[in-house]
């Protein structure tokens, strides 16, 4: 019989609004609830600075790696069930306020250009409050395809990016 491949996928985690921290720990459980896969690493939570529109509340970020043995669109459609019934309502306005976003930011070395996937996600180079996170729980990793066209770690991405005043929460 053919054994399911098994991947390492990153996921981020992202809130600013009813309680953001709360519901970036609710999604940490509820990942954790996903079938044919297992939580391994989870970062500390950060908060940060809105990309986008200013007029918004702090984000509460985080990024967390999973183990897996569905395909991508499997736990695509696992995780939008998740930020759904966490009652997120998907609004016309790109980059506004969201009660819960769960992005693969990355799926093993699979590149993945279709209608309802992009992977590695587009922006992950670019945003401290996923690069942050990401090198706390995998500093080493080197991201696949040319979003990243030097094959630097993701440890020396994000002491290259700016800050933008992204701080570790002190967890308690
Ligand atoms: N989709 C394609 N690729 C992926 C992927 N790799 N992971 C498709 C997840 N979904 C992916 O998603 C729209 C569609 O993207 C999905 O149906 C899926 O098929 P969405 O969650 O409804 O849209 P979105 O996340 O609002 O997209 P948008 O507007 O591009 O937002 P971003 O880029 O995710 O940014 N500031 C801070 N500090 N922290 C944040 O987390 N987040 C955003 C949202 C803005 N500013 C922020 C933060
Ligand atoms: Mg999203």
């Amino acid at each position: 019989m053919m054994q399911p491949i098994t991947t390492i996928a990153y996921i981020g985690l992202g809130s600013n609004l009813s309680s953001p921290i709360k519901q970036v720990q609710a999604a940490i459980d509820e990942i954790k609830k996903i079938a044919h896969s297992q939580v391994i690493k989870v970062s500390s939570l950060y908060l940060s600075k809105p990309m986008g529109p200013q007029d918004q509340d702090d984000y509460i970020n985080a990024v967390l790696a999973l183990q897996t043995t569905l395909t991508p669109l499997e736990l695509l459609d696992a995780l939008q069930s998740i930020e759904n019934k966490a009652g997120r309502v998907r609004k016309e306005n790109r980059w506004g306020a969201r009660i819960l976003d769960l992005d693969i930011i990355l799926f093993g070395d699979d590149i993945i250009t279709s209608e309802r996937l992009t992977v590695p996600h587009y922006g992950m180079t670019k945003r401290e409050f996923v690069l942050l996170p990401l090198a706390e729980i995998a500093a080493d990793l080197i991201i696949p395809s040319s979003i990243a066209a030097d094959r630097q770690s993701v440890k020396i991405l994000s002491q290259k990016i700016a800050n933008n005043a992204i701080g570790k929460l002190v967890q308690r």
